[in-house]
């Protein structure tokens, strides 16, 4: 519920001037939110209600509402109306530890959860084969998470491991790593890559963010203390919540 001095509050809503009206309708809802007037969860007024207030049409308000969930600010609930994003924090990972993503969030007193989208043995496509060392013949074992922390989800990561390895993808329990560790297996060392992207509609309705939302790529390829590759995992990061941090030292060559 809004009080009657708050933006959206039963007196009217007052648009700065110049330019168009939505983008004028927008960047009232945009101060609201920064101001923390209204957040992330509160719901907007309908959109008959908006109008009114803010004496505009409803066409108005339907393309500045549109522009704002396109943005990530708000998000449209079928049935239920349009509230405000949630906005998680920001997380940073620190680029030189080899930790799982469980142990992460744990270091950081923050709830984990995984949601399994998907997990299985398979005949290996070309690029797990190279990348895993797999032998001709050799099945992997696929599984594909959503990975939530404080309940927001940050990431979707697919891991492919030799079936040899990991038998019972589906039986990972919470953390990929602690059931890797049992049987010996958990990596020891690892090489990432990682790029920029833009999320494709399904990974960004999974991420719960606009389509072709900046994300982060990143690929993973883990190694036993054998030198055997252990994991291949591709995953995509949200763009706005996840921060890597690397510590850079001068080299030997460039100290003075
Ligand atoms: C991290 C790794 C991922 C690994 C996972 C294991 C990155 C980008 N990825 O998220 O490759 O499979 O940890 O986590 O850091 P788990 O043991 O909690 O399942």
């Amino acid at each position: 519920m809004f009080a009657q001095n708050e933006p959206f509050g039963p007196g009217g809503v007052s648009l700065p001037q110049g330019g168009p009206l939505y983008l004028q309708l927008k960047r009232v809802i945009e101060d609201a939110v920064a101001s923390g007037a209204i957040r992330p969860g509160d719901a907007l007024p309908s959109e008959r209600d908006l109008a009114l207030k803010a004496a505009v049409s409803r066409v108005t308000v339907r393309k500045a509402v549109q522009h704002l969930v396109r943005d990530g600010l708000l998000v449209q609930r079928h049935g239920s109306g349009t509230f405000v994003a949630p906005q998680p924090a920001r997380v940073e990972q620190s680029l030189s530890q080899l930790t799982s993503f469980t142990e992460d969030m744990a270091r950081r007193g923050m709830e984990v959860r995984s949601v399994l989208l998907d997990s299985g043995i398979s005949h290996p496509s070309p690029e797990e084969t190279m990348a895993l060392g797999l032998s001709p013949g050799v099945r992997v074992a696929r599984v594909a998470r959503l990975r939530l922390c404080g309940g927001n989800p940050l990431a979707i990561e697919r891991a492919a491991v030799s079936a040899d390895l990991l038998p019972d993808p589906a039986d990972i329990g919470s953390s990929l790593y602690a059931h890797l560790e049992k049987s010996g297996h958990r990596p020891v060392r690892a090489i990432q890559r990682i790029r920029a992207t833009n999320l494709d509609p399904a990974d960004a309705a999974l991420l719960e963010i606009a389509p072709g939302s900046a994300a982060l790529h990143i690929e993973r390829v883990g190694y036993l203390a054998s030198g055997r590759v252990v994991e291949f995992t591709r995953s995509v990061y949200r763009g706005d919540t996840y921060d890597f941090v690397a510590e850079l030292r001068v080299g030997e060559g460039a100290q003075p």
